[in-house]
């Protein structure tokens, strides 16, 4: 069972964390928080590597002193410096650092004041009203800790889409030696591509006789055995998530694919015009009377009830059975026609390769362009460009843009947008650029009225091409910021800018909800992935997921063009 990047990059943040809350060098904590991000940036698993005996340094953020880190928990699943952590600083203060609004200096006020270790902790102490006493703390960060508490109860379960697949892969691999297996699918919402899923459903085909039930349930990753029995079984894996196995029979795996794959909702209504067609739907087939009469694929199944196939990523009972009934589903943008990437970022300010790296890593993924765009200077913790030494990269790229075959590096760059509304960058070195993202990054809180015009501002610039990460929200952590997102994106439309669902799968920002709405405002989107160093270029895929969720064909995505009409689509009038 090998560790997977989640579990190092896990323990990375924790450490970063505790040595937080003890105060220990900025520099040190830094350290370890590149060092996570790095490892989640990562497309190949890291257990592989170390086991190849690849130079981790090489990586990103990574010295000789983590990488020796990095072979520790490998090779023994944990990290000493962890544990020793731990019996100075209680563990859980790392999950209060999670609660927004806390940092690691209220965090060790608040237990060094209060005695709060744990969430729990946290919340009693909040209603009974003892945190606005704290000096530093008011009656208004009180009631944000109770807010974000609740949404934290709620957020518990679910893990995000990236992590799970880090979980199942694993695990699907392990099930697929089982000599008795003929089939394997991961369904629920991890087969509709849900941003975040709170349990995994696999399904699973056996030979005659042959139990794989057993074989499933002493994975060197289960914690705990929840039930076991012939055809289903529940199991924990360590890190909390829960696993079901169905064993299916070969004859009805259609039908039970679309069961369970879901969502609910979807199964319901689809069952709704089973009945009126005077059929049952289950999740062993189609059946009319006693007769089973269809289910072997689940083609077979939207057939009997006179509905077009239905992508999983569409099956929320949103609007896709009456399309499905008319034949007006739209027709999905995939990851092949991606053909660039239109967010990146550089050495040059926060990202952790060159841009020479950054152009190999987009041309081996086949794209024909990719838009550099390191921050502007206001992002000064980002070591953000100002006009200057956007000049100089600017004539860097055009140098290497020279020597390019068939692969043209746009210029471009993540600008601030100000309290104001006003850019980061004077005109006439945006004029200069083939490509702008504009993003807020400061003045998070502002209240929507002022948050929406603060935007709408921004986009009368004529410099401005691409609204990044529009809501601000990072799964899990924080809300995004209060924004009017449908007048944005109308008068995004009117004035000829764009969305961007930003693909970092800890951002996904579109959500769906937003994309939907971006199709019926007109306004089109850029898939981008924010990438701050090589590997996380392939995060892609997490973006176009969320677009397929949202019903974006590949016309309503700008980066499926070609180079030349990209820059013909953005050109604001
Ligand atoms: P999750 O795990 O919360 O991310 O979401 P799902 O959609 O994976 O939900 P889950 O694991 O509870 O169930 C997997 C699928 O099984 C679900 O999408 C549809 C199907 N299913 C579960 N319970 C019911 C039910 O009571 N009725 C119907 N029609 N289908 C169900
Ligand atoms: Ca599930
Ligand atoms: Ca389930
Ligand atoms: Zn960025």
């Amino acid at each position: 069972m090998p560790v997977q990047n989640v579990d190092v990059s896990e323990i990375f943040r924790r450490i970063a964390n505790l040595l937080e809350i003890e105060g220990a060098n900025p520099f040190r904590v830094r350290a370890y928080r590149n060092a996570a991000r790095s490892v989640d940036s990562l497309p190949r698993n890291i257990s592989e590597m170390v086991e190849a005996g690849e130079d981790l340094t090489e990586l990103p953020g990574v010295g000789k002193d983590i990488a020796g880190k990095i072979s520790e928990i490998v090779n023994t699943g944990a990290l000493k410096q962890l544990k020793d952590l731990e019996g100075r600083t209680p563990a859980e203060l790392d999950k209060l650092m999670n609660i927004s609004g806390l940092g690691p200096r209220r965090v060790k006020a608040l237990y060094m004041n209060l005695g709060i270790k744990s969430l729990e902790d946290l919340k009693t102490a909040a209603e009974e009203q003892k945190i606005r006493e704290l000096n530093g703390f008011g009656e208004k960060t009180e009631q944000s800790i109770l807010e974000s508490l609740a949404g934290a109860e709620q957020e518990e379960q679910r893990i995000q889409l990236h992590e799970a697949e880090q979980r199942a892969a694993p695990l699907v691999e392990y099930l697929k030696d089982h000599e008795g297996v003929e089939r394997i699918t991961v369904a629920g919402s991890y087969r509709r591509r849900k941003e975040t899923v709170g349990d995994l459903d696999i399904l699973a085909v056996c030979k005659k006789n042959q139990s794989v039930m057993e074989y499933f349930t002493v994975y060197e990753d289960v914690q705990k055995v929840v039930s076991k029995g012939d055809t289903r079984s529940t199991v924990v894996l360590k890190s909390g998530l829960q696993v079901d196995l169905r064993v299916l029979p070969e004859a009805g795996y259609g039908a039970g694919l679309h069961y369970f794959t879901g969502s609910k909702a979807h199964n319901i209504a689809v069952r709704k015009k089973a009945v009126k067609r005077n059929l049952k739907i289950n999740e062993y087939g189609v059946y009319r009377g006693d007769e089973r009469i269809a289910g072997k694929t689940e083609q077979e199944v939207y057939d009997q009830v006179g509905l077009a196939y239905i992508e999983p990523e569409l099956r929320e009972d949103d609007g896709e059975i009456e399309a499905a009934e008319t034949d007006n589903l739209p027709a999905l943008a995939a990851l092949e026609d991606i053909r660039g990437d239109l967010h990146s970022h550089t050495k040059a300010s926060d990202g952790h390769d060159t841009l020479e790296d950054m152009v190999q890593a987009a041309q081996n993924l086949g794209y024909e362009y990719l838009a550099v765009t390191d921050h502007s200077k206001r992002v000064a913790m980002a070591n953000g460009l100002d006009a200057g030494r956007l000049e100089r990269q600017i004539e860097r790229i055009n140098k290497l843009n020279e020597k390019l075959d068939g692969f043209r590096i746009l210029k471009g760059v993540e600008v601030d947008i100000l309290e104001d509304g006003s850019l980061d960058l004077d005109d006439d070195i945006l004029e200069k650029l083939d490509i702008r993202v504009c993003s807020i990054h400061y003045n998070l809180s502002l209240s929507r009225e002022k948050q929406t015009s603060r935007i709408l501002k921004a986009m009368e610039n004529p410099y401005f091409n691409i609204l990044g990460h529009p809501t601000g929200r990072i799964i899990g952590q924080r809300k995004g910021y209060e924004i009017d997102l449908e007048k944005i994106m109308k008068t995004a439309a009117e004035s000829g800018c764009f969305m961007e669902l930003n693909a970092d799968p800890q951002r996904l920002d579109l959500t769906d909800t937003h994309c939907r709405m971006a199709g019926e405002s007109g306004v089109k989107i850029a898939i981008a992935t924010d990438a701050h160093s090589r590997g996380s270029l392939e995060f892609m895929r997490f973006g176009v997921n969320q677009a397929r969720r949202g019903w974006m064909g590949p016309e309503n995505v700008i980066n499926t063009r070609n180079c030349e009409d990209l820059l013909k689509l953005i050109k604001r009038r």
